[in-house]
């Protein structure tokens, strides 16, 4: 099932000539109406005129967060600020918020793409969808309760929070679909547990998960706990918002990025450089369609790759593999790089520990230190000390075997580790902390 058909299985060929096309555009318009851009494309030696190929995209400068934030609140605007219908601003997860503007072709756009978002997770008109993302300045709770109207379903616009509440309201109303982050999904799971309401019972059968890095194992435990299937969704406030791209639940490998609205490349984040089709490194996305606050070249900072090969789904846009992590997310231990989600994976394959854990940095005398603390799961809390060490020695050994660096493992007491509505903080580096 594929809500816009004629766009989402475009032959590549064809594809390739709308985003050129729109490509072409969009330079005249930022260069004409956004100042930074003009100053930065001077700077590169390039003009619109140069963009003949879509292999030209190379030539034009990148635009980073910092730009934004040097151009707070509205300079990177191109579009008179009466014609701007809505403001959104990211959540600040790496520093200080940005703020972006739709006007209203932009907020339409964005319907239809989360539309199909639903649409390629298995949704329809006669779902109800439980909305857990956040309303408010995030583009999590209205992005996803657009699309859902969009679609002609029923949106449960919940917003984040109420836990046990939310979760009577799943069972009262027969939500079908949940939309939230994977750890306020957990959340949800265990508040249903604690009211006695086994998620497995009710018509839930679509879980949208996304807004922060989860693993596979993440995924598999998720399905388990709700018996749903579960897709990824990704998105970011300054492209857009939920539903840049989303797993097909045909395949659920890779999520589809709506190619005809969006130019993705990946660089090397060092060098900035293009790698090949295939290869590991940072996402970039130009917005070929976006009027309020267009982006040439963004640097995501998120780490994945691309996927060229055709889908069983049949759209032939491409697909990104899960994300591992962002680059600001990156943890350099003794000089050994690694992500957390890198952790979380070897967590969850752990029997007896839980998917809820917190990684702590520290600095004792030169040397970094890391203590990885895992909640027990809740039917071992009683189990001898012997067998919880155990637990523990097993997560360690295996984390210094696979990511190579050497790590405490401390298992803690169930439900001692803070719950997060939206996106869960996992890391706490105090390195650079007195
Ligand atoms: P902030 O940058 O303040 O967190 P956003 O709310 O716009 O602002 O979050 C966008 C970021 O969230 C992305 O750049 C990415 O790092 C992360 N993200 C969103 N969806 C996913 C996903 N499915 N998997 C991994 N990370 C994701
Ligand atoms: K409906
Ligand atoms: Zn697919």
């Amino acid at each position: 099932m594929i809500f816009n058909v004629e766009q989402e299985t475009l032959p590549r060929e064809e594809l390739e000539a709308i985003q050129l096309r729109r490509l072409q555009n969009l330079c005249e318009r930022v260069y004409a109406n956004v100042p930074h851009y003009r100053e930065q494309f001077i700077k590169a030696g390039v003009t619109p005129a140069d963009i003949k190929s879509l292999s030209d995209l190379s030539k034009l400068p990148f635009t980073e967060k910092q730009d934004l934030r040097d151009n707070y609140p509205f300079g990177l605007f191109a579009v008179p600020k009466e014609n701007i219908v809505r403001l959104h601003a990211s959540s600040g997860t790496t520093g200080k918020a940005t703020v972006v503007g739709y006007t209203q072709r932009d907020v339409n756009n964005w319907a239809e793409l989360m539309a199909r978002s639903f649409m390629a997770a298995g949704a329809d008109r006669s779902d109800f969808i439980h909305n857990s993302y956040g309303y408010g300045l995030f583009t999590g709770g209205l992005g996803v309760h657009y699309g859902a109207e969009r679609l002609g379903a029923t949106v449960i616009p919940i917003s984040g929070g109420g836990t046990k509440r939310q979760v009577s309201l799943m069972q009262d109303f027969g939500a079908t679909v949940i939309c939230s982050t994977p750890s306020y999904g957990l959340v949800l799971h265990e508040a249903a547990k604690q009211v006695g309401i086994d998620m497995r019972d009710l018509p839930l059968r679509v879980g949208i998960f996304g807004a922060e890095p989860w693993t596979d194992e993440m995924r598999n435990d998720l399905q388990e706990k709700m018996g749903i299937d579960a897709v990824n969704i990704y998105g970011l406030s300054e492209i857009m918002g939920p539903g840049v791209s989303i797993e097909c639940a045909v395949a659920k490998d890779g999520m589809h990025i709506f190619e005809d609205h969006f130019l993705p490349e990946i660089i090397d984040p060092v060098t900035g450089e293009q790698l090949p089709a295939g290869e590991t490194g940072e996402l970039v996305i130009t917005t070929l369609t976006k009027e309020g606050i267009p982006l040439i070249r963004y640097r995501t900072r998120d780490i994945t790759s691309l996927n060229y090969t055709p889908c069983k789904c049949g759209r032939t846009h491409v697909r990104m593999n899960r994300i591992t992590g962002r680059s600001d997310d990156m943890l350099i231990i003794r000089g050994v790089n690694v992500f957390p989600s890198q952790i979380e994976s070897i967590i969850l394959e752990t029997e007896g520990a839980s998917p809820h854990y917190q990684i702590i940095v520290k600095r004792e005398g030169n040397l970094d230190t890391v203590e990885v603390q895992v909640e027990i799961d809740e039917s071992l809390f009683s189990d001898a000390i012997k067998n919880l060490q155990r637990i523990e020695m097993r997560i360690q050994k295996t984390i210094k075997e696979f990511l190579g660096v050497s790590t405490k493992v401390r298992l803690v007491e169930p439900r001692s580790i803070e719950r997060s509505q939206g996106k869960a903080k996992r890391v706490f580096d105090l390195r650079n902390e007195e």
